[in-house]
């Protein structure tokens, strides 16, 4: 917080497969052939293969931004906003919302998410603690290297029937990425465990878990899979970064 610039990787996750909720809102509301894409905001893009889902706030709005004639994003007002003053939108200042939808309309929407060891795509998932006022609202989850995401899917598992979704839906194997020398390979899982963490509302110690994720993974981590194994997670991170940009799968966005 405070007055330093926050720089996100904003990833592209293409829609596959819609839930009849949500096709029934977008009715005639895009064209023919229309590409949109969930765009979550990421500080970790070296993780990026490890991405089991993707979490939006149930009751959160989100809005189907045009971008162009084929391409639309699914996120919130506030960061379409932003967006439109950082030259993502082709006029500035101008960000053309075609519809409204809420968080809970687009659960269980199947996405394509770039450099996923899950290449049939993830699901859309809720996640109640998505704050609105952070990033685009959409948040794309790797449980092995974030204890919030790793706290999450297990919560949506364990009721899925509560959230109304499939619990293979949260049961994505997840795959190691990020080797570190204190909490082995799923630095999330080994993190939650030995905090004792019991539920996504564990806020405290989920602070204090993503504090020690953060660091150990980002200045100890070295990454094992992907492009990029064998190099520290210090240097992976822009060269992942730059490798989704220069593939036009993510841009930079900041707040
Ligand atoms: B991170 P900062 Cl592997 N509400 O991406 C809640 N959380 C949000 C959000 C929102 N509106 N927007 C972004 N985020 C999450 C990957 C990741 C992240 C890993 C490990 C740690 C981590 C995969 N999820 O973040 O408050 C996003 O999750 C630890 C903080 O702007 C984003 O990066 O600093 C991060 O929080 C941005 O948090």
């Amino acid at each position: 917080e405070g007055v330093a610039v926050q720089e996100y990787t904003a990833l592209k996750l293409k829609v596959k497969e819609w839930p009849e909720s949500a096709q029934k809102i977008l009715e005639g509301k895009l064209p023919q052939g229309a590409n949109v894409y969930f765009v979550p905001a990421t500080l970790r893009p070296e993780t990026m293969y490890g991405q089991t889902c993707c979490f939006v706030g149930p009751k959160i709005k989100y809005g189907v931004f045009k971008v162009s004639e084929e391409e639309f994003f699914v996120l919130s007002e506030r960061a379409a906003r932003n967006m439109s003053f950082q030259g993502i939108f082709p006029s500035w200042g101008v960000y053309p919302q075609v519809a409204q939808l809420l968080g809970a309309d687009v659960i269980g929407t199947l996405v394509n998410a770039p450099l996923s060891v899950h290449k049939d795509g993830v699901r859309i998932l809720p996640m109640e603690t998505v704050k609105d006022t952070k990033g685009t609202a959409v948040v794309t989850s790797v449980p092995s290297d974030s204890p919030d995401d790793y706290a999450t899917v297990l919560d949506l598992a364990k009721k899925a029937d509560y959230y109304k979704i499939k619990q293979e839906w949260a049961e994505l194997e997840m795959v190691p990425i990020i080797d570190t020398p204190t909490y082995g390979n799923l630095t999330a899982k080994a993190l939650v465990e030995e905090l004792k963490i019991q539920s996504p509302k564990d806020t405290k110690k989920l602070e204090e878990a993503k504090e020690k994720a953060y660091k150990e993974g980002f200045y100890k981590g070295t990454m094992i899979y992907g492009s990029f194994a064998g190099k520290p997670v210090e240097q992976a991170k822009g060269l992942v970064r730059q490798q989704l940009l220069d593939d036009g799968l993510a841009f930079n966005y900041a707040e």
